[in-house]
């Protein structure tokens, strides 16, 4: 993939090949210490990193030193997750020094591509949410706005995925073993976090005052990544928060002879930034999850405070014209009780002056209507946590509830319950989306469906209250890494025939829709499709040993494993047409490879099972001669972001088949569709927005709507009433039941029949069924027509500018953010 040609942007190289050489050799021997000669692959990639990080230290320092000459006003992304994948590449593009390095590397004998897979993926974060985050970041650095990301600095990432005989099996993520040149530590800006304790009330000329006496200290210490913006835009950081003992361990008690003991604090802190959750609740490690919360965003505020106040000093008055503080997603809600906490008790504010300000400087995303996905924390172990900070959320609620509810709804008790963060009942629990809601100007979903459903089913009460905060803020993502650097042959196709600067005008696409139709322009399309599958098809050898033909259809489902995604009704679908192969060896389908990545939550046993399944009915199909190499069946190991840059400019064809509703927005449908693929999918998330742009004859719509879903649930949806009424999917469904896919161990994937049966299937898989089968034939039909179906994926990619993450930013920064952009000044 490095073969990228002559593009405008090589124009920009900010060095020549020859320098560059100079600069990776020399970080070879003193960075590395080793030489050419002798220089392993990894030690090659640290090197050329050490070396364009030359150009990436420059312009952070440019830019930093710009945000603090004009005071700009910047924005503060809390997440819990950023999934940044690699690294170098992207800064390669983004700094126009990718074709230099290539030249470079080459005349040191070396080869980019090869030196690109020895960096390790940045897995910071569990799928959509927290690779939203990192798009975001790439946007905002390109598009000149001060921003800085917030995060933790996990020790280990998202899991590994291994399959044994089929089965998930996790292993520890290890994205630093060997160190990492991207970050650089900052010890003049730690922070101390308390923890547990109690607190006493003081009283003080005639006034109470509180004092959290806390139990635990623990130090943050962050490590600066650089988030390089495109173009020698500016360079951002993104800030993660590793935790420490404060004392590195007791010496008394070591010397004395308690080797163990004495480090046991030290492990104990150390354990907060330890390891990412992966996004299943497990009641051993709520506490931990709890502590990680606040421990990241008590750590950023004072952060945020600290760099206010080196310029504005105890004047309160310009914190919310230079402030913003975007919550990802509940995870950081306990920041809003953190500032009070901080203006309170430490600045000495009054409680209104301190509530104005906090609100107006906060604005929360939701990313999700799962009632199980919305986090509620129990009150007794929030309390022994956080003491302070419960004291703070009882008087918000109370204000909340006495002043504007009460205003609104004089007398109503059933609103106050339904509206108070305190949940009531056998265990009362703090609800993180209500604080979130109430402590924020803004609250937005993350495309249009999603945002009404916001408003209609999860917080009808908050949007009668306050009509005009919430809002819809539909996804993005960057077509920097998504289009430019993860499939460079059609992004040279586009520079050649669309206008340049696509990169950063991503509208600009729609020039390619007049071409549509031009018959040289579709075989010049269909030709980098095809050596992107010859590609792909050589990964699949190298990963798991099967064979592909590049020449079937390439159909992809890629993304967590979840029962609302449905994997399993594309599971079903692969066995109806593997019982019609048996059925008739003559039956008439275009080739078709179907292509899984997908990670379980490791303590979600549905989502293992179907795992299971697909590697078991993938080897069962894979070994049968009969049906003709016309169907094969992958299931690629250890999905994360740089195998789905591989995936992407692949797919003939994305499946995006949730339940409609369920799915917020999704992310990957617009990867995989600005990438030439078409979409088969439900009426939900950007779903919508992406057949709208692309026109309903370029996907294929199937199954019910959200009204319909809602409708058939409340009427009693009876899943036997499909299966007994549809040979074929009953036919499917008893398959799983029997030990054909799984000889000698009956009933090993009997979990996913039971699901959908006595299990209620509870996301419409069989309901969805014969609707998915009937869109599936239409996209076997239009494969056939080679000029219809380069047709629509010309136009696909035509038409997602929408779907850049630079509009999402502008939209935040117009609507929410208010932020001005600032050029670095030297840039
Ligand atoms: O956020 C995802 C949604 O499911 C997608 O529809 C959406 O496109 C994307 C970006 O807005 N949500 C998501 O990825 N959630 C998590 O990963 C998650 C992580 C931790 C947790 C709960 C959910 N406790």
């Amino acid at each position: 993939m490095t073969t990228q040609t002559r593009s405008a942007s090589s124009r920009k190289a900010p060095a020549t090949s020859k320098a560059l050489q100079q600069k990776i050799l020399h970080h070879l021997h003193t960075t590395q210490g080793t030489y050419p000669e002798k220089a392993s692959a990894l030690a090659w990639w640290e090197a050329t990193a050490a070396a364009i990080n030359e150009f990436v230290m420059a312009g952070l320092t440019d830019t930093q030193k710009t945000h603090s000459r004009y005071d700009t006003r910047a924005v503060n992304y809390l997440s819990m997750e950023f999934l940044m994948g690699r690294l170098l590449s992207n800064n390669l593009h983004n700094l126009h020094l990718f074709e230099t390095t290539d030249k470079a590397l080459a005349a040191l004998g070396q080869n980019l591509t090869d030196i690109l897979e020895q960096e390790p993926d940045m897995a910071l974060g569990n799928g959509g949410l927290g690779r939203l985050a990192a798009c975001f970041l790439d946007s905002l650095a390109t598009l000149n706005y001060p921003a800085v990301g917030y995060g933790i600095h996990y020790e280990h990432g998202l899991f590994e995925q291994h399959f044994r005989n089929g089965r998930q099996i996790e292993r520890p993520d290890d994205w630093r073993e060997y160190g990492n040149p991207w970050e650089v530590c900052r010890p003049e800006s730690v922070q101390q976090i308390k923890l547990y304790g109690y607190v006493e009330t003081v009283y003080e000329d005639g006034r109470a005052r509180k004092v959290w006496h806390p139990g635990r200290n623990i130090k943050a210490v962050p490590w600066d990544i650089p988030v390089v913006g495109y173009n020698g835009a500016n360079v951002n950081i993104l800030r993660l928060w590793e935790s420490r003992a404060t004392d590195f361990f007791d010496w008394d008690v070591f010397n004395a002879g308690g080797y163990v003991d004495a480090q046991i604090e030290q492990a104990e802190a150390e354990a907060i930034s330890k390891v990412l959750y992966p996004n299943d609740e497990t009641e051993a490690g709520k506490e931990l999850r709890l502590i990680q919360q606040y421990f990241f965003s008590a750590a950023s505020l004072a952060d945020i405070v600290r760099r206010y106040q080196r310029a504005h000093g105890d004047d309160w008055t310009q914190f919310p014209k230079l402030v913003a503080i975007q919550l990802n997603d509940t995870h950081p809600a306990v920041a809003i009780p953190e500032l009070m906490r901080i203006l309170i008790d430490d600045k000495d504010m009054d409680w209104n002056h301190a509530w104005q300000l906090c609100h107006q400087v906060f604005s929360y995303t939701n990313h999700t209507l799962l009632p199980e996905a919305l986090e509620k924390w129990d009150l007794h172990l929030f309390e022994k946590v956080l003491p302070r900070h419960l004291e703070l959320i009882y008087e918000i609620n109370h204000h909340f509830l006495t002043e504007e509810v009460e205003q609104k709804w004089p007398g109503d008790d059933g609103v106050k319950s339904r509206l108070s963060i305190i949940e009531e009942g056998a265990r009362r629990m703090v609800r993180m989306g209500h604080l979130s809601v109430i402590g924020s100007h803004r609250v937005n979903g993350v495309a249009e469906v999603h945002s009404e459903l916001v408003k209609s089913d999860l917080f009808p009460d908050f949007h009668a209250l306050w009509p005009h905060k919430l809002t819809n803020v539909t996804n993005g993502i960057t077509p920097r890494r998504w289009l430019k650097a993860c499939n460079p042959r059609l992004a040279e196709l586009i520079d050649r025939h669309a206008s340049k600067d696509w990169p950063v005008r991503l509208d600009k696409l729609q020039k390619l829709t007049d071409l549509a139709d031009d018959a040289r322009f579709q075989n010049a399309f269909m030709k980098i499709k095809h050596e992107n599958k010859e590609e792909l098809a050589d990964v699949i050898k190298a990963l798991t040993g099967i064979e592909v033909d590049p020449g079937a259809i390439f159909d992809i489902q890629i993304k967590r494993l979840h029962e609302y995604k449905r994997q399993h009704l594309n599971l079903l679908h692969i066995l109806a047409l593997y019982r019609r192969l048996l059925e008739n060896p003559d039956h008439d389908m275009v080739p078709r490879v179907f292509i899984f990545g997908a990670k379980a939550a490791p303590g979600y046993r549905l989502a293992k099972d179907i795992i299971f399944a697909i590697n078991k009915v993938a080897d069962r199909i894979n070994n049968d001669e009969r049906v003709g190499g016309k169907l094969k069946v992958v299931m690629l190991p250890n999905y994360r972001v740089s195998l789905a840059e591989k995936m992407i400019p692949a797919a003939d064809v994305s499946e995006q088949i949730s339940t409609a509703g369920k799915e917020a927005s999704g992310t990957g449908n617009m990867k995989l569709a600005l990438n030439g693929a078409l979409t088969i999918g439900t009426l939900d998330g950007a779903n919508i927005e992406i057949a709208e742009e692309a026109g309903e004859d370029n996907v294929f719509i199937f199954g019910l709507t959200v009204d319909e879903v809602k409708a058939l649930n409340s009427r009693g949806y009876n899943p036997y009433d499909y299966y007994l009424n549809d040979a074929e999917l009953k036919a499917v469904v008893d398959w799983l039941d029997t030990d054909y896919f799984t000889p000698g161990q009956p009933g090993a994937l009997s979990s996913i029949k039971h699901s959908l049966l006595d299990g209620g299937d509870p996301f419409l898989v069989l309901a969805d069924f014969r609707s998915y089968a009937e869109a599936q034939l239409k996209v076997d039909a239009r494969y056939r027509d080679r000029k219809a179906w380069a047709r629509s994926a010309i136009i696909n990619t035509a038409t997602m500018g929408k779907f850049n993450s630079d509009r999402s930013i502008q939209d935040y920064v117009d609507r929410i953010w208010k932020l001005k952009p600032y050029p670095r000044d030297n840039a």
